[in-house]
């Protein structure tokens, strides 16, 4: 390998994480690209390539075509369903090795985490893989199988089969609407307790998530990022690592363990 101008900074963070008692993972969509998954903010290709995903993840836009958010969906589930998990997601979920205390906070509806083994995931934005009643009618939220169900597919989004008037919708959380409040909640505690967060992926613009790494940070934490671009984490990082995630989360997990294994026990 070549010596890269980025090996002091991983150094660093490898140095952090060794330390830590309580670390928190904050990652965005950002840590799923290398899988081939677009970001929120790179432009939609091909047949979406027209439509601003800003105003497609709203429920005023269910409001007004179903149909179109449904299929704005199902045609990204079809792209999950042809990806992977990559070393980035990997790397990790292996932190729980050798830290006493991993927490993955996500705004990802992927599910890619939980599939390679992070053990303690909080989903703050919800998961692609279920779905939901838009009226919540037996209560928040009130889950819906839609693999039972039977209707034209070509038409939208099927009704609930409980209340038999709303649709049904991704259990996603979209703009406008309120996060979930004990996956909130949670995560706001752990932040504020952290001694080192690692935010992965993520521009940082969406509100509430992007208070996680402020509250961290406000509270002593190390809060390293890791971000080919510059974020809106990066300004207040103690660490910014600029490159892709799939590259520098192997490369810091190599240097905590050449860290471990160099002489301090001896
Ligand atoms: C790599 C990489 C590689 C590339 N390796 N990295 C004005 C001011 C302040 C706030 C607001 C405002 N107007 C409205 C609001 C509130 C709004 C908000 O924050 N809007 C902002 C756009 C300004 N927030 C909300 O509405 C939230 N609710 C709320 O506030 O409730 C109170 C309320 C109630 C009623 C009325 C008003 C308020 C809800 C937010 C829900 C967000 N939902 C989404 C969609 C989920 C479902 C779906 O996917 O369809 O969540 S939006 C989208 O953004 C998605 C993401 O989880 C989220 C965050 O995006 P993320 O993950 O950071 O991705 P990107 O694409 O932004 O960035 C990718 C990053 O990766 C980049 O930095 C790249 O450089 C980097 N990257 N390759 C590592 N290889
Ligand atoms: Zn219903």
């Amino acid at each position: 390998m070549s010596m890269s101008p980025l090996i002091p900074l991983i150094e660093r963070a490898a140095a952090a994480l060794r330390d830590s008692q309580r670390l928190v993972v904050f990652t965005g969509a950002g840590v799923s690209k290398e899988s081939g998954i677009p970001t929120f903010r790179d432009a939609l290709e091909g047949l979406w390539a027209k439509y601003d995903p800003q105003q497609l993840a709203t429920p005023e836009a269910f409001r007004q075509n179903p149909k179109l958010v449904w299929d704005w969906y199902t045609f990204r589930r079809g792209l999950l369903a042809g990806a992977e998990p990559n070393p980035g997601h990997y790397a990790l979920a292996q932190f729980e090795d050798r830290l006493p205390q991993v927490v993955v906070i996500t705004q990802n509806i992927d599910g890619f985490h939980q599939l390679v083994g992070s053990s303690d995931v909080i989903e703050l934005h919800g998961n692609l893989a279920r779905n939901k009643c838009f009226a919540n009618c037996q209560g928040e939220p009130t889950l819906v199988n839609v693999d039972k169900l039977a209707w034209d597919k070509e038409s939208g989004p099927p009704k609930c089969p409980y209340c038999n008037t709303a649709y049904v919708r991704p259990d996603v959380v979209w703009y406008h609407e309120m996060l979930p409040e004990a996956a909130l909640k949670r995560a706001i505690q752990l932040s504020t307790v952290a001694d080192v967060m690692l935010v992965v992926g993520t521009s940082g613009i969406v509100y509430p998530a992007n208070q996680l790494p402020v509250f961290a940070k406000r509270n002593g934490a190390t809060v390293i990022d890791v971000n080919p671009d510059v974020s809106q984490i990066s300004g207040f990082a103690d660490i910014f690592i600029p490159g892709p995630s799939g590259e520098i989360l192997p490369q810091i997990l190599a240097a905590m363990d050449a860290d471990a294994s160099s002489g301090e026990d001896v």
